[in-house]
């Protein structure tokens, strides 16, 4: 049966779905990078909020580059099912929070009027590491040739050209400010939208940089699950367990966290009445996620494919990799900054190691290792700093950096990096006994997390010669 409102009530008995009508729900919140990961995660706890009662909180998703999500759900009208997967019998319920998804390129004007409507309260993001175009110091990267075209024709490709457009238009019309919630795995996520929005801003118009920073509110947050991409035999299974024909559908596993800074503008859904945690400080579990759990996931994914292996499950049950990956979690960054009080991080360890071994969750390490230049630095390069400060080294994550400057030089496999080519000229300038300089050293490509100590730098370089020899 195909997944849209009229097969709705309709499903096999054990499939969930809304106890409300979709589309008696008004939008609420207009979210910018409407990828498998924001419609297992924010999207559940906003129609979670919607099931227990709320009102007009649903979801204008909003593709900034592709087409595929707004192919898959607007026959759907927007309906798609989460379902969990694990050594339990899975649960499938279908999500009733998307209202609609708009794809920016095809037209940007109806995104900056779903931002500017008066009924939008928050804008909620999850457009990856490279979506916020930061400069290695810090800030928006004003040397980006897409921020430039952004500035000259506002509103044409990146988020800071579309909320500087809506933001424009909301004072205009006194529709108020925003809430503006990263979702992204960076650290400090809140606060480099902030910095990076006021960068655009006062450049485009500095008293909308003023009334933006009087109007809206920038919490960080820190989300967690584990979201596979879809495959088409997750498709199949779904068709032939559940009956049910639907493009959009999203495998996750049964684990969700949310934590979010309380620091809203406006209202907001119910969140921590589903699970979502309110605090008043995000930072510690933001770094305990992003060095532990994402940390432990780049080192299996380079580690893992230089060793053959696909999957995430297969890597945390290798002999030589599980045990790398323990380490780097508890020794390395765990012992890297102050956990938050009764935040305990060896139990934190033990969950996210349950959580890697789960077998019912194929989880590619290639889908992991995209993108590593722009998710080393606080996956990795951060830990290391801390414990070079505290004189300590880091094995593990120096294997890990190893592994990974061997992956971008581009010979065993494509890489995906917005810095590939300027991974693989520094490959061929430096060569393989300049390498770790070129990357890691005073002046080296990474010099913001510069590695200080000469031994370490010399043994990185070491790890990746023996590799190559
Ligand atoms: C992963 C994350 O792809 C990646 O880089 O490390 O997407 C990870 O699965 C999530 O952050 C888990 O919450």
């Amino acid at each position: 049966m195909k997944l849209n409102l009229s097969t709705l009530d309709h499903l096999a008995a054990h499939v969930r779905r809304p106890d409300y009508v979709p589309p008696q729900q008004a939008c609420g919140i207009v979210h910018l990078g409407v990828g498998a990961f924001h419609r297992a995660h924010q999207a559940v706890y906003t129609d979670a909020a919607m099931n227990a009662g709320e009102r007009d909180w649903r979801i204008m998703g909003v593709s900034l580059r592709s087409r595929s999500v707004h192919d898959q759900l607007t026959p759907q009208d927007g309906l798609y099912a989460v379902s969990t997967k694990s050594e339990a019998a899975p649960e499938v319920r279908v999500i009733g929070a998307i209202a609609g998804v708009l794809v920016a390129p095809d037209n940007p004007a109806a995104v900056v009027d779903a931002l500017a409507s008066t009924a939008t309260q928050i804008v909620t993001l999850t457009v990856t590491e490279k979506g916020y175009h930061q400069s290695a110091g810090g800030g928006l990267d004003m040397n980006a040739p897409a921020i430039a075209a952004d500035l000259t024709h506002l509103g044409a490709t990146t988020i800071f050209g579309f909320l500087a457009a809506a933001l424009h238009r909301r004072r205009q019309v006194s529709a108020g400010g925003l809430t503006l919630l990263s979702c992204d795995n960076m650290a400090e996520n809140g606060n480099n939208l902030a910095r990076s929005l006021n960068d655009f801003l006062e450049q485009y118009d500095p008293t909308l940089a003023d009334w933006t920073r009087r109007n809206c509110s920038f919490p960080s947050s820190m989300v967690d699950r584990i979201v596979p991409a879809t495959t088409d035999p997750d498709r199949t299974e779904l068709r032939e367990t559940s009956g049910l024909e639907d493009a959009g559908a999203v495998f996750t596993e049964p684990f969700s966290q949310w934590v979010i800074e309380d620091n809203f503008v406006g209202s907001r859904p119910g969140w921590e009445q589903h699970g979502a945690e309110l605090v008043s400080d995000v930072a510690p579990y933001e770094t305990a996620k992003l060095r532990m759990l994402n940390g432990a996931h780049s080192a299996l994914a380079y580690l893992g494919l230089a060793k053959g292996l696909s999957l995430v499950s297969e890597a945390i049950a290798d002999p030589e990799l599980g045990p790398l990956a323990k380490r780097l979690m508890r020794e390395e960054a765990a012992t890297s900054f102050t956990p938050a009080p009764g935040q305990n991080l060896s139990h934190y360890a033990d969950e996210l190691e349950a959580r890697f071994s789960n077998p019912a969750l194929p989880h590619r390490l290639i889908q992991i290792a995209m993108d590593g230049s722009q998710k080393i630095p606080q996956r990795w390069l951060s830990t290391l700093s801390a414990r070079q400060e505290a004189g300590r080294e880091s094995p593990a994550i120096l294997q890990a950096l190893a592994s990974w400057i061997l992956y971008v030089r581009g010979t065993s496999c494509a890489v995906d990096d917005p810095m590939r080519d300027q991974l693989a000229r520094t490959w061929q300038s430096a060569g393989q006994a300049g390498i770790a300089s070129a990357l890691f050293g005073r002046d080296g490509l990474f010099r913001e997390h510069w590695i200080a100590s000469e031994a370490t730098l010399e043994n990185l370089g070491n790890l990746v010669r023996t590799e190559l020899t």
